[in-house]
Parts: structure tokens; C-alpha cells; sequence
């Protein structure tokens, strides 16, 4: 997924002023009221949303005005700001424009002399090590280089192999001297529904150049060289994110994130203990039960695959922008596996039915200049259906299951149902935004709650 970020400070929820014959008569439940509200509104000041909106939020400001020129996206068939007053009118969509394979350029762009093109084999160990050191070393960070996101190579497999994956499509350039990897983007096959039309599409991410080579235009050349190599498969679209305001999102989503290990997140300087908070009463607010609640909610196992992938594609009608998984995509994204997923299914203990599921995967940050730390532990909420259990229950059992996996913080985005279980659940929300993009395709805008698709 494209994903975030500068530093955003998270906003402190709206307090409610306390009434003076509250304050006496219930003087007790109210400094506790308050004690817990200060620690919200002390928490949403936390680094955590730096993590995901810096560099977002930054150049959001300036974009939102419309004030930047692009060079490049402005030669790119995607909806250009100009025309934002006519999106509304445009319902369902279609191409901006219609070429045929023929009509491909055979050849890879041209690159400077001193690189070249490299397809990633991410089923070497040597090159997913080259890949994973890139990312890891140059990839998202905070604006204050305090955090930066550290896929592990598992993820990575289980991100750029899905089914119908192309080794063309991870593509990477190197020094032609000493073969040194130096930049990155990938292209994954996907199936989405886009306001309840199905189409065929890449998504696209790990957009990556190293920090050495920044600014020189070699991020327009890899898009343009992946763009070739996907339209060489019949394939004219792409979804993307990013934190940045290009030409032209067609949804935008906040972060929000929920503490696990408060104590942890404040050691590593992502939040702050509030004034008059006692670490002892920060982490009773943050506390979790040891186990979860829902009668009948498991990990989810292989045999699960074709109730919960029906329960998930019927669950997703209700939204204009989804991925539509068939039973082997499903299985792929979903199953769980150490360290990258974890997905629990609801089973009604009498009739055995999967009445609901819920997953989230691993993300860590590098820490990166704290001596007693290393990495910061995330999980980000990924495919959830909630037919029978209420959705705020799921997800408390999905932040319990994550403690219990030993996750510091729990984020997700608020777009489809989520925005509902935030408060009650002590979510707090981040400053920037994730901006959703379609390549190749305009359509009228939605509203974050209209979209249930969860990119890496
Ligand atoms: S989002 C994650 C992006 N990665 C990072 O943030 C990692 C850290 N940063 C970097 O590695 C570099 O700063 C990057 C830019 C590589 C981001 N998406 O080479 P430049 C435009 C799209 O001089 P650099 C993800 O992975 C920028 O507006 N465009 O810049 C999804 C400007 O164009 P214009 C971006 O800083 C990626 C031009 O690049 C982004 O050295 C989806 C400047 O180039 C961005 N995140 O390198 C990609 N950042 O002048 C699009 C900057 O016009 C896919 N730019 O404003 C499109 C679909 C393709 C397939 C289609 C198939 C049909």
C-alpha cells in the first residue's frame, strides 16, 4: 500500500466540560473521568500518528490548495484536480484512455548509464535480503527519523507472491557497477469491485528509492516502466496509496490507533504519560482481558477458507470500493502465518456456522535511535465481517488477540464500519491522511466510509 507519513500529532478528542454539582456530588467518579480523559487527550499527542502522516501531512497542506505543479502525474491518465468540480457527475466510471497491447512501447524505459533494471526474485533469499535491506534502511519514515516502517521478509513474500504474481513486476534498478539494489516498486495482480463493477487491476507499492538518490526524477521512471510492464499483461488499471496529495485521490482515510502497551509506547517516546497520570493508571486504562470474549472465536484454519471467504464477499456488498477475493486469493491473504496475519473466524459453538471473521497483520517500525529499544510492534486491522457479533465486540477481541500476540499498538484506518467502535474501544486519531488513488480510471469520489480496501 503506499502508505504514510511525517509527523502527525494526533488530535485530542472533544472533552466534555464538567458541570460544578456534578463535580460534588460525584467528586470521586469524576476525577477519574477526568484523570482518564487528560490521558486520552495527552495520548492522541502521541508520535504513534507521526508514523503514518508525516510526509502526508506536510505536503497535504500545500496540495490541498492545489498549489503544486506535476510535472509528471500531470502527463498521467488520472483524474487531474482541475476537473474536481465534475467528478461527482461521473457514477461508476470508466478508462481515461483505451490502448491495446499492441500499442505497449517493447522496450524498458531508458535509465542513466550507470543503472539498469533488475527484476526482484523474492524467492531467492539473497535478493528478498537485498529488498528487505532496502526498505528497511530507505523506506517510510517519521519526520523526526525516529520510526521507520520494517516489513520483514516474510511479509514481503506473502505481499509480492499472491496468486498470479509476476517476478517482471518487482522491479528493482541497480548500480551497474557493483549490482547494488537502489531502488524498488512492485505490481501485485488484484481483483477489486469499483462502485459494484469488478475489474482487474495491479496494486502497487514499495515505491522506494534510496535516500542517496532522492530528487532526481527516478521515481516517474519506475512508475512509468512498472505501468509498461503491467500493460503488457492486458491489465489498465492500479490502485495505489499514499500519504502525499497527488492528482487525485478517490477516497482519504485518517489513521487511528489504539495503545496496548502504553508503557512501552511511552519509553520509546511515541506517547507522552499525561500530567498527573501515574504509569500504573495509564496502563489500567489501556488493559486488556487475558483472553477474548466472543463464544466460538479461533484462528482461522484452512478449512474455514470457503465459509469465510463467502462471509467476507457478502459482508463487502455493502461498500463501493473492495477487493473481491475468489477461495484461493482468500486463502493467501488470509491464513494466518506467524509474524505477517493473523485472521480468527467466529464459530457458533451449536452449529458449528462461521458467523463473522476478523485479521490484522504485522507491520513493525525500527526504533531507531532508543538504546533499550529496537522495534515498535504494530498491527494494523486488515479484513473484518461482522454478521452476528457486533463489530465493536470483534474488534475488542481483535485488540486482545493483538496484545496477546504482543503488539504495542493496534492502527486502522477509518474507513468502512470502523469509525463506529473508535471511541468505545480508546482509539485516538491520527493527524494525516492515507489518500487512496486509481490509476487510469475516473469515477465519482467516495467517502472514506463507503471503502473497505486495506492495501499493505
Ligand atoms: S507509497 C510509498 C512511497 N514511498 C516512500 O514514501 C518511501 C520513502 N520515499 C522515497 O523512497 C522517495 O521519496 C519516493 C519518491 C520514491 C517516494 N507516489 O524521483 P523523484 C512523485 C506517487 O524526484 P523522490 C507507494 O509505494 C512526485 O509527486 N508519486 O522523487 C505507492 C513527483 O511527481 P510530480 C510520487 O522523492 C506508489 C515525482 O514523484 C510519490 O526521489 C504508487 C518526483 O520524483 C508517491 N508516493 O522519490 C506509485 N512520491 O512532479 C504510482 C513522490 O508529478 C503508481 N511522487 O509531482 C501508479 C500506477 C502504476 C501502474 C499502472 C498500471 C496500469
Amino acid at each position: 500500500m503506499g502508505m504514510p507519513l511525517p509527523l502527525a500529532q494526533l488530535r485530542p478528542p472533544k472533552m466534555e466540560p464538567l458541570r460544578k454539582h456534578h463535580l460534588r456530588k460525584n467528586a470521586a467518579a469524576a476525577k477519574e473521568k477526568a484523570a482518564t480523559l487528560k490521558q486520552e487527550q495527552e495520548d492522541v499527542r502521541a508520535r504513534i500518528a507521526k508514523m503514518f502522516s508525516a510526509e502526508r501531512g506536510a505536503a497535504a497542506s500545500k496540495m490541498d490548495t492545489n498549489e503544486k505543479e506535476h510535472k509528471f502525474w500531470s502527463t498521467q491518465p488520472v483524474v487531474q484536480h482541475a476537473a474536481a468540480k465534475e467528478l461527482s457527475d461521473l457514477g461508476a466510471g470508466s478508462a481515461i484512455e483505451t490502448k491495446t497491447v499492441a500499442d505497449v512501447q517493447k522496450h524498458p524505459y531508458p535509465l542513466i548509464d550507470s543503472f539498469e533494471w533488475a527484476e526482484i526474485d523474492v524467492n531467492d533469499d539473497a535478493e528478498l535480503e537485498e529488498a528487505y535491506k532496502l526498505l528497511n534502511l530507505n523506506y517510510i519514515e517519521d519526520g523526526e527519523a525516529m520510526f521507520r516502517f520494517d516489513y520483514s521478509r516474510n511479509f514481503l513474500k506473502w505481499a509480492l507472491l499472491p496468486p498470479g504474481w509476476q517476478k517482471s513486476w518487482h522491479l528493482g534498478v541497480r548500480v551497474k557497477s557493483n549490482r547494488k539494489l537502489v531502488a524498488l516498486i512492485t505490481a501485485i495482480p488484484a481483483r477489486v469491485r469499483l462502485h459494484n463493477q469488478p475489474r482487474e487491476v495491479v496494486e502497487i507499492n514499495f515505491l522506494c528509492v534510496h535516500k542517496k538518490l532522492r530528487s532526481k526524477r527516478l521515481a516517474p521512471v519506475l512508475i512509468r516502466e512498472i505501468t509498461r510492464r503491467v500493460n503488457q499483461h492486458n491489465v489498465w488499471q492500479a490502485v495505489y496509496t499514499a500519504g502525499i496529495v497527488l492528482p487525485r485521490p478517490v477516497t482519504s482515510s485518517h489513521y487511528y490507533h489504539r495503545s496496548l502497551n502504553p508503557k512501552k509506547l511511552i519509553e520509546i517516546g511515541f506517547s507522552r504519560l499525561a500530567p498527573r497520570m501515574t504509569m500504573a493508571r495509564t496502563m489500567k486504562l489501556y488493559a486488556l482481558k487475558g483472553a477474548p470474549s466472543t463464544p466460538g472465536i479461533r484462528p482461522m484454519e484452512m478449512r474455514d477458507v470457503p465459509a469465510a471467504c463467502k462471509l467476507l464477499r457478502e459482508y463487502y456488498q455493502r461498500f463501493s470500493l473492495h477487493v473481491d477475493f475468489s477461495e484461493e486469493d482468500f486463502a493467501h491473504w488470509l491464513l494466518p502465518r506467524e509474524g505477517v496475519v493473523y485472521s480468527y473466524v467466529v464459530e457458533d459453538p451449536d452449529s458449528g456456522e462461521i458467523s463473522d471473521m476478523t485479521s490484522f497483520y504485522s507491520l513493525p517500525s525500527s526504533v531507531i535511535k532508543n538504546p533499550n529499544y529496537k522495534t515498535l510492534n504494530a498491527a494494523y486491522s486488515f479484513c473484518t465481517a461482522a454478521m452476528k457479533t457486533p463489530l465493536v465486540d470483534l474488534m475488542r477481541d481483535a485488540l486482545t488477540l493483538a496484545r496477546m500476540n504482543d503488539f504495542d499498538v493496534f492502527n486502522a484506518l477509518d474507513l468502512a464500519e470502523n469509525k463506529t467502535f473508535f471511541r468505545d474501544l480508546h482509539f485516538h486519531i491520527g493527524d494525516g491522511k492515507l489518500h487512496y488513488y486509481l490509476y487510469n480510471w475516473k469515477c465519482r469520489p467516495m467517502e472514506s466510509k463507503e471503502n473497505a480496501l486495506v492495501l499493505l
